[in-house]
């Protein structure tokens, strides 16, 4: 079967008829004429119990809400296409992963965990990346997060893990958040959590966009190959524009002025035909080398460093297509553990064993019985045979006989296997007492945590003691504050020391650090993508009097580069610029903040008459951005705008045709269009992201 008949097939049936065909019916197809008055004893009277057009709409409306998933209800998919680069026979007989010709369909759903359906995007939170492939032999879904290593070692936690970070029971609060008590206490109670809560405290937990995130499978699964081979694997989605992230004030004010901004941002990205894209890679263990490392790949709150094993690159992603329904799609989509192919199997990590009970059964409850699989989204593009049958929402016609052995139904479906294309476990040995008791290899909760510190560049690091130290300062209980201090020194003194000083508990003494290796592939540094700034949203502030000449030019260049351009102005509609002639404003500065943005230009005018230093408004949005770091272009007398902050120490251009560019403020104060050294620092700058350890300004 090609890719153009699983596409075929996977959209067989997808849609209700058109309701642009015919008139308004009722569910049983009977024509309507009128919806707008319900059936009732004349002009003042009751309504009439007999108006089954209304009670067929109010009911179908009280049933319309299904319930949320327990975790990760906040999310947003779409459809896309996974490819091979070549074939990996040698250690997978994955029928997806042999051909760099095939591509198969795939649907991905990320999330956030904690707060429920309506909650706000940029909260501090892990986000889901789970891809279902849509293979010629049947679904497999890689059901990952935006973080390699998870919070607990064994599936019995889960329970009690997620009733700590959820909500608080007798309050309901907060919504979207980990900064409460309860979280806090079972962190301190729990150090298996430590090394998730590193990564959770670091801005990989505020991400940019979705498409600007790495998916981790976090388990260590199994590739086997047509031999029978095993080979143990961990796998990283990689994002080509690179890993970046929000800082935490930016994240919070978003919350208000965009609760969706990470899945407008997707949705818009793929509208605009800038599909995102992630690259597959493989961490692959001989089975032989299973205990040739200082921890236990069945231990899911461990990660291998990279430089230990090279992430090996087998394929792409590409999104390229938004749902048409999001109830009937990213709601209704259903992931399982257990949904694997011939040549990926399980391994024994007590977590992965977990989930691979738990996703059937919460799937049941949520999609209210068990023929979810039939729902379009869900649907395998390979022939589903058996004699599983009825339930609710039953909507095949099954035929012949529902038994095997049978003779009366020729024996039908027979079973799989004589051409070898069958599912079959992998052969493991297995020995050993019936116990209830974590394996000793579990036991260090403490070196991969400082491995994490220890990587960090010193910006990461300060944003890691700092987002300890906003969320230890909204737990109300001091001694839960100070046991996780306490929790922290195990890890590393310095990280201790520095939080402890922010929360009023006093500092564990003699801290060192329990590890002291680093792995320099966990830093953003060194994910920053492919150097292209695609998508980029930049603001420019333009108001009466602007340069609409030098406007233009960097317009042109940061279009012709693919970023998103805006120009903002106190008020909608048209600016008159210092040539008479009228510019056209995409939007009112009162409706948007430099947090919707991720750099900002300040073109000049007339000199001596900065356009937007009289706007509080535009003075905030440059305050904004500088203090997030974001890039800044200042040409003309935009730079005066710019000077008047008085960010201490930054140097801005003073003279006519010399451009500055420091911690990405880039400055020509020359007047007409921007020239090509302005316009390749600007757009460098923009493609590096953000800009730590700026100076302070006055104002
Ligand atoms: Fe999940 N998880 N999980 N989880 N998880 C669910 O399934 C569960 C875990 C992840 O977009 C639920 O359909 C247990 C790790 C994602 O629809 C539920 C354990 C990882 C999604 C469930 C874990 C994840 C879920 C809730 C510990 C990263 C969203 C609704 C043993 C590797 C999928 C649902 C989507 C969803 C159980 C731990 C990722 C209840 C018991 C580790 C991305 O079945």
């Amino acid at each position: 079967m090609d890719s153009a008949e699983h596409e075929q097939r996977r959209r067989e049936g997808f849609h209700a008829d058109d309701p642009t065909a015919g008139p308004l019916t009722t569910d049983q197809g009977v024509e309507v004429d009128h919806t707008d008055d319900s059936l009732a004893a004349g002009e003042r009277g009751p309504t009439l119990l007999e108006d089954f057009h209304f009670r067929e709409k109010l009911t179908r409306f009280d049933h319309e809400r299904i319930p949320e998933r327990v975790v990760h209800a906040r999310g947003a998919g779409a459809y896309g296409w996974f490819e091979p680069y070549e074939s990996c026979a040698e250690f997978t007989r994955a029928a997806f992963l042999q051909d760099p010709a095939v591509r198969t369909p795939v649907f991905v759903r990320f999330s956030t965990v904690q707060g429920p359906k309506g909650s706000a995007d940029t909260v501090r939170d892990v986000r889901g990346f789970a891809t279902k492939f849509y293979t010629s032999e049947g679904n497999y879904d890689l059901v990952g997060n935006n973080f390699p290593v998870f919070f607990i070692q064994d599936g019995i936690k889960f329970p009690d893990f997620v009733h700590a970070v959820k909500p608080e029971p007798h309050n309901d609060m907060p919504t979207g958040a980990s900064a409460h008590d309860t979280l806090w206490d079972f962190v301190s109670l729990q150090p298996e959590t430590l090394h998730a809560i590193m990564w959770l405290m670091s801005d990989r937990a505020i991400p940019r966009s979705y498409r600007m995130m790495q998916g981790f499978g976090v388990h260590t699964f199994r590739f086997v190959n047509a031999d029978g081979k095993g080979t143990f694997v961990k796998f990283h989605w990689t994002p080509k524009p690179g890993v970046h992230s929000l800082v935490w004030d930016e994240a919070q004010e978003c919350q208000g002025r965009n609760p969706d901004f990470n899945r407008g941002d997707l949705w818009d990205a793929i509208e605009a035909g800038e599909y995102p894209e992630w690259e597959l890679g493989v961490q692959l263990v001989p089975e032989e080398d299973e205990f040739a490392f200082d921890f236990d790949l069945l231990d899911a709150t461990k990660l291998i460093p990279e430089e230990q094993v090279p992430v090996r690159p087998i394929g792409r992603m590409v999104l390229d297509r938004n749902p048409e329904n999001f109830f009937a799609e990213t709601e209704q989509v259903a992931f399982h553990t257990a949904n694997v192919v011939p040549g990926i199997d399980f391994t024994n990590d007590p977590l992965l064993q977990a989930r691979n009970f738990s996703y059937l059964d919460t799937q049941l409850i949520r999609l209210g019985g068990p023929n979810f699989s039939q729902l379009p989204v869900n649907r395998p593009v390979a022939p589903v045979r058996n004699n599983q049958r009825d339930g609710y929402h039953q909507s095949a016609i099954h035929r012949g006989t529902n038994y095997s052995p049978n003779s009366l139904g020729g024996g039908c479906p027979a079973h799989a296997g004589v051409d070898g294309k069958a599912f079959t476990h992998y052969t493991e040995r297995v020995d050993g007492h019936k116990i209830r008791r974590r394996s000793p290899s579990f036991q260090d909760h403490y070196s991969q945590p400082a491995l994490f510190w220890n990587s960090m560049a010193d910006w990461e690091k300060q944003h890691i003691v700092e987002a300890f130290r906003f969320e230890l300062g909204k737990v109300d209980a001091r001694a839960v504050r100070a046991r996780t201090v306490e929790q922290l020194a195990k890890v590393d003194g310095d990280l201790a020391d520095r939080v402890a000083r922010g929360v009023g508990v006093p500092a564990p003494s003699g801290g060192e650090t329990a590890s002291k290796l680093s792995s320099p592939a966990l830093s953003l540094e060194s994910l920053r993508g492919d150097g292209s700034i695609r998508t980029r949203q930049i603001a420019v502030l333009v108001t009466d009097g602007i340069d609409a000449e030098q406007v233009a030019s960097v317009r042109e260049r940061l279009a012709a580069e693919g970023a998103v351009v805006e120009a903002l102005a106190p008020v909608d509609g048209e600016v008159r610029g210092a040539d008479g002639e009228l510019y056209t404003v995409d939007r009112a500065l009162p409706t948007v903040a430099s947090v919707l943005y991720d750099a900002v230009l300040l073109p000049g005018g007339p000199v001596d008459t900065p356009p937007t230093a009289a706007d509080q408004d535009a003075m905030r949005f440059v305050r904004d951005a500088y203090r997030h770091g974001k890039p800044i272009g200042a040409l003309g007398s935009g730079v005066g705008v710019l000077s008047s902050l008085e960010p201490e120490g930054l140097r801005l251009s003073a003279e006519f045709h010399r451009v500055e560019s420091d911690h990405g403020v880039v400055t020509e104060t020359s007047p007409g269009p921007a020239g090509e050294e302005f316009l390749d620092a600007f757009v460098a700058a923009i493609a590096a992201h953000r800009h730590w350890d700026r100076p302070p300004t006055r104002h």
